[in-house]
């Protein structure tokens, strides 16, 4: 019991952080997407299709979360957008106070998308806030579709979700009308987007819906209403 109340006292400290950085960056006029995968599924991938494609458009800025390393950043600086790698040097998941140290880093006069890809994880980049609007959760034809259903708070406590490698769809057991229905079954208000970032399948749906979304579309307004804390309860 003592090590639940430590756990929520360090969630609820993030929460403060996080709402911090979520009053800071709506000041300026920043929209905010915590982009959440298992490793490998293709977020930084898919950030480098996107930035490509919206950088005539929009200013977009990523923060870069990796346990090691700074290739993603490297990657995303090359596809023409402002960016900050996070190393946690161990840790499984991005907490609000490294955001809040990467943003001071990073130049933000011209970003009105900010993309933050967390650590690749399906299990606890889910309990923790970052100040994020909303949260897009990325999973691909090679990881099988019983995800959903495997780790349902991530699916839960997201408000988009990419399917990702469907060219890859003639060469893996992987049914789209299952996981669709799985998260569905989990989350019914989940926005589902089916792409493949190596065909440019599906990006065409996923830039509109962004372009909307930073432009507060109503109907791409999914700004998030629970806690850390609250969700670490499971309330
Ligand atoms: N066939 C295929 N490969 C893809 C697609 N998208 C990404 N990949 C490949 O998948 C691998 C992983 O992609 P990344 O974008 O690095 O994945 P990530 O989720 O950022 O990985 P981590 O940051 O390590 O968690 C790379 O070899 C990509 O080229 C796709 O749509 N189709
Ligand atoms: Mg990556
Ligand atoms: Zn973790």
């Amino acid at each position: 019991m003592p090590k639940v109340t430590i756990a929520q006292n360090i969630l609820a400290v993030n929460d403060t952080v996080a709402q911090e950085i979520q009053q800071m960056l709506a000041t300026r006029g920043i929209r905010t997407i915590n982009v959440m995968s298992s490793p490998g599924a293709g977020k930084t991938t898919l950030l480098e299709r996107t930035i490509e494609r919206l950088r005539g458009e929009l200013g977009i800025g990523v923060i870069e979360g990796d346990v090691e390393t700074t290739a993603d950043a490297e990657r995303i600086e090359a596809a023409g957008a402002e960016t900050v790698q996070i190393n946690t040097r161990g840790a499984c998941h991005l907490e609000a106070h490294m955001i809040r140290d990467a943003l001071a880093q990073l130049e933000l006069t011209r970003v009105n998308l900010l993309f933050i890809e967390n650590i690749g994880n399906l299990v606890c980049p889910a309990a923790w806030n970052l100040g994020e609007d909303t949260r897009v959760v990325l999973t691909s034809t090679t990881e099988g579709d019983d995800k959903p259903a495997k780790y349902p708070h991530m699916f839960a406590a997201s408000q988009v979700m990419v399917v990702n490698k469907l060219d890859l769809l003639p060469y893996v057991d992987y049914d789209l009308a299952k996981a669709r229905r799985q998260a569905l079954a989990i989350n019914p208000r989940l926005r589902i987007f089916e792409v493949s970032c190596r065909t440019g399948a599906g990006l065409d749906e996923w830039c509109a819906w962004l372009t909307a979304f930073v432009h507060g579309d109503s109907n791409t307004v999914c700004k998030q209403s629970y806690s850390s804390a609250a969700t670490a309860r499971g309330t």
